[in-house]
């Protein structure tokens, strides 16, 4: 039987592209360009199995374009990126990679929310400027953790893992909101309190982080009016979607000093980042870091593989998201 026909739309590290090579007819892409629309869209007509990133819009019109994919297997967990009805319509299986990322995610979460509350990015631009005055009682103050209130919106398994190294790492107390209450055994772990609206846990953190999926039902979740609600001198830590942020809000409500910080690692359309949060000192801006480890990325690409090997011997996918 003729190997299936892959394409990689970005490098992955090299030992888990060597696996795939083994077994499939892979293109790799050697300058690691983003593809583009027309370029996805001629993909689907010359491919059996995609193998997308964030980077790649697969909406509905890249979809039709072609009838030969018949495996969207995506590098990463988030998948707001590729039209999930148009790939169900044309019954074309969707996959991620679930689990093999959360202590990265996590770890990226809590280095956000140290730099935030220690102005550490703040400091480093003004050493490197020449900018600084020597040590000082009253330089660059920011805020402890211990005993802060951290609301975690979203309390699946990066927003529990966050939790986690908030909790027993930094003795911070532990709110979220979620669809449903977390398990007894997770709650009792960390002595998270559960707040069945998102008004009342903005209003009641310290920190507040972001680990929610992206896409159409939670566009714009924390806009002005959830902003406000925030506590004064809080912080907002992204590590989700920037979809879920109003970016142009949450300028305002750094700039007005009602919140004292942020830390950002994903932006609505990525790599533009909003040009508002460019020259404030109070947030911190990463490049989509998250899941930027080694390890990580191996794993990452290690299980896009096994989805693609399960589609090709015709075995249930793993992470079947559809
Ligand atoms: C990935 C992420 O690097 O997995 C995700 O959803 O946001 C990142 O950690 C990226 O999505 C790869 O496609």
């Amino acid at each position: 039987m003729a190997k299936a026909r892959v394409l990689v739309t970005r490098r992955w590290p090299e030992e888990v592209e060597r696996q795939l090579a083994e077994r499939f007819e892979v293109t790799f892409r050697e300058g690691d360009a983003p593809l583009g629309q027309a370029g996805l869209s001629a993909a689907m007509g010359e491919y059996d199995v995609l193998c997308p990133t964030v980077s790649d819009r697969i909406d509905a019109d890249v979809i039709a374009a072609g009838d030969r994919v018949k495996l969207i297997a995506n590098y990463g967990v988030g998948f707001d990126h590729i039209d999930i009805a148009a790939a169900k319509a044309k019954r074309i299986a969707v996959t991620n990679t679930p689990g093999v990322l959360t202590d990265a995610t996590a770890d990226l979460a809590m280095t956000l929310l140290l730099m935030a509350a220690r102005r550490a990015g703040q400091g480093e631009r003004e050493l490197r400027a020449g900018r600084w005055r020597g040590w000082r009682p009253t330089h660059l103050i920011g805020s402890s953790l211990k005993d802060k209130v951290l609301g975690l919106v979203g309390f699946g398994r990066i927003g529990i893992a966050t939790a986690r190294r908030a909790h027993h790492g930094f003795g911070m107390k532990i709110a979220y909101y979620g669809r449903r209450e977390a398990l007894p055994d997770v709650t009792r772990e960390l002595d998270a309190q559960f707040y069945p609206e998102l008004n009342d846990l903005l209003a009641e953190s310290d920190f507040v982080s972001l680990h929610v999926p992206g896409g159409a039902e939670t566009q714009g979740l924390i806009g002005a009016e959830a902003l406000a609600t925030m506590k004064p001198g809080s912080y907002l830590i992204n590590t989700a979607r920037g979809g879920v942020i109003d970016h142009a809000a949450l300028a305002e409500t750094l700039r007005s000093g009602h919140l004292a910080g942020a830390g950002l690692d994903v932006y609505p359309a990525e790599p533009q980042v909003p040009e508002e949060l460019l020259d404030l000192e109070n947030v911190v801006l990463l490049p989509h870091l998250g899941s930027a480890t080694r390890e990580t990325r191996i794993a990452m690409g290690e299980r896009a593989l096994a989805n693609v090997v399960a589609w090709a011997e015709g075995r249930p996918l793993p992470d079947r998201v559809a």
